[in-house]
């Protein structure tokens, strides 16, 4: 553990971010290869898209030669390493549009070109990199002259097909029939393995590992506690009862194609009456019964971009959270920038309040009073701010940084700004904090009130808690090894506030704390036990090499204890039960 001074910070680590911000950061943030390693699975990867059989379309006189195994594995290329930017359906997203009366107009020479150099833009040089060969570049180049294949739709046959109650309700327990304290439990994405595995907070061991969907993604538990979510990039939703002597899935449920994010209803009245998961593809969420994970409304996301008032087949849902102030779902919508209100308290006549935000919506948490939420535009650099209390957009603001990544953001009380709300960044080195009391402080409410530096671009999470004086900030996307194994932690009751100095900060080197030998261990994600006195931290490593979790006392900034266990394959989000229940961050 070591303190970095301001004027190090300044020189050395803003050469690494401007490095990343200005050659690596759009790769990172649109495009590169999509791989295993940790940068590259960042980008939106339709790697489930990718396994599925398309229609070949009809070909036309004129069109490029492709045969229907070429056009199977191109179409697998394009959902898994393409779509992301361009979109599934090719009508764009961050990246252009490469819809045929487009690429046509290009010509063969021009894809074939891009598709191996690349462009200042961010487009990845695939060929060059040596990540496609010759002949794949030259079927993507074709491919893309061709119309592209829509991927089937998942509605209500599909979803009820793929449904299973495993434990009907009337035969789960009727108390809690184990001993772990549930409160402290942590829920541990195991990303490559399709798994979860429930670590004891209290004794650090590994209490069960359960299998979920596949590159599982996010964990998020009921409203009383009881029933934990899991949800992975098929779709497929788990629900696990922890009350039962091994908490185990007691429902799942298939709910779309590619999906990234799960939630339940957390109005007082609705505790554990409803659950909702919102997909990639078909853009669309789903919401299910809280008990058994019966879907019972479907509703399509597709629509218009909220400025420019135009069609997007194709809008994603990222992130859903579950409002205190209303029994609402505020659901945000990636592409068409909308943030929507979703009523549940009467699903056979669903109110929506549809808010114009920001494009590119991504993740977002609750500020410290539960009544605002917080939400990345990422693309667009900037924080749309909800009340929902009101139900209306409350402002835009702009976090000067590259873009944000908040996960669900950090709460704390500043010494001088009072709450705040803070994010790191993908594409440099800034954390920004952002004014959330508009009674005690409406000067510095939703303004940017003071932006600090971390260790480096590729931050992906930030934390802290209420009973804890430090700020947590990881930056596993950073290209430098020891950054990218290293977390910066801020005391915050010494930020000064002033914007003209930096903060001093910490570096804890995780990863080498972790003591594993090879491979490259990323560490992500800061989440504290229940009680805010430690400090847990994934060390990400690929799926053959050996990962571990650290836990650090949250007090003295010490190594408490690493726990590896050959089952611990790529672990990532960690969700306490109670923190995630009450959404304190
Ligand atoms: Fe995530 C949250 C989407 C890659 C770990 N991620 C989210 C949310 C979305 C999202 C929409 C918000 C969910 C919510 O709040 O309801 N993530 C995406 C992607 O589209 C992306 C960029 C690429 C992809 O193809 O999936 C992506 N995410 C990753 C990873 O590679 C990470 C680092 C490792 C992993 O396990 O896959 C990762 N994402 C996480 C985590 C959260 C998350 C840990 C929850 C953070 C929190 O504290 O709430």
């Amino acid at each position: 553990m070591f303190t970095r001074a301001t004027t190090l910070k300044r020189s050395l680590l803003g050469t690494a971010a401007l490095l990343l911000a200005g050659g690596l950061a759009p790769a990172l943030a649109q495009d590169n290869s999509h791989g295993s390693d940790a940068a590259a699975a960042y980008s939106p990867s339709m790697t489930t898209l990718g396994e599925i059989r398309v229609e070949v379309p009809g070909m036309k006189p004129g069109d490029p030669v492709m045969t229907d195994a070429e056009f199977q594995a191109a179409t697998k290329i394009y959902f898994e390493r393409c779509a992301g930017c361009h979109g599934v359906l090719r009508k764009g997203a961050t990246g252009k549009p490469l819809t045929p009366d487009i690429t046509r107009e290009h010509g063969y020479d021009y894809l074939e070109s891009i598709l191996t150099y690349g462009s200042p833009a961010g487009m990845p040089n695939w060929g060059t990199s040596g990540q496609l060969s010759e002949e794949q570049i030259n079927m993507m180049a074709r491919y893309l002259l061709l119309e592209p294949p829509a991927p089937p739709e998942w509605g209500m046959p599909e979803m009820l097909d793929s449904w299973e109650v495993i434990v009907a309700p009337e035969d789960r327990p009727t108390e809690k029939m184990n001993d772990i304290n549930i409160e402290n439990l942590m829920s541990v994405t195991l990303r490559d393995a399709g798994q979860v595995a429930l670590i004891d907070g209290d004794t650090l061991e590994i209490r069960s590992i359960i299998d979920t969907g596949y590159a599982v993604h996010i964990s998020r538990i009921s409203a009383s506690g009881r029933y934990l979510m899991v949800i992975g990039r098929d779709g497929l939703v788990n629900m696990i009862d922890l009350w039962m002597e091994n908490p185990d899935t007691v429902a799942k449920i298939k709910m779309g194609m590619e999906a990234r994010s799960v939630e339940t209803s957390k109005y007082e009245g609705y505790e554990d009456k409803y659950v909702i998961a919102g997909a990639y593809w078909p853009p669309q969420y789903v919401i299910m019964d809280g008990d058994t994970l019966e879907p019972l409304k479907i509703v399509s996301t597709r629509g218009n971009i909220y400025d420019e008032q135009t069609y997007h087949p194709e809008p994603r849902v990222a992130s859903i959270l579950g409002s205190h102030y209303a029994p609402e779902f505020i659901v945000n919508v990636k592409e068409t920038g909308k943030i929507l209100m979703v009523d549940y308290s009467d699903l056979k006549n669903l109110k929506t309040v549809e808010i114009e935000a920001e494009r590119f919506l991504h993740d977002g948490g609750l500020d410290s009073t539960h009544r605002y939420f917080m939400v990345a535009a990422n693309a667009r650099n900037k924080i749309a701010v909800v009340d929902t209390k009101e139900g209306k957009l409350t402002a835009l603001v702009e976090t000067e940084g590259q873009t944000p990544h908040p996960g669900r953001g950090a709460n704390f009380m500043h010494p001088v700004f009072g709450p705040v709300w803070s994010t790191s960044h993908l594409g440099d080195e800034s954390i920004a904090l952002i004014g959330t009391d508009p009674e005690g402080h409406p000067e510095q409410a939703w303004t940017l009130v003071d932006s600090f530096y971390g260790l480096g671009g590729g931050s992906l999470f930030i934390k802290t808690h209420p009973n804890s004086d430090h700020l947590y900030v990881d930056a596993p996307l950073n290209p430098d090894e020891d950054t990218s194994a290293s977390v910066a932690v801020f005391k915050i009751s010494e930020m000064d506030g002033d914007r003209e100095t930096e903060e001093d900060y910490t570096v804890l080197p995780i990863g080498e704390w972790a003591g594993i030998e090879g491979g490259q261990p990323r560490v992500v994600q800061p989440e504290f036990n229940k009680q805010g006195t430690e400090v847990w931290f994934s060390v990400w490593n690929s799926k053959d090499q050996e990962s571990a979790i650290v836990v650090v006392d949250d007090a003295t900034l010490e190594l408490k204890k690493v726990i590896k266990d050959p089952r611990l394959i790529t672990p990532t989000g960690k969700f306490n039960v109670y923190n995630t229940q009450k959404d304190v961050y």
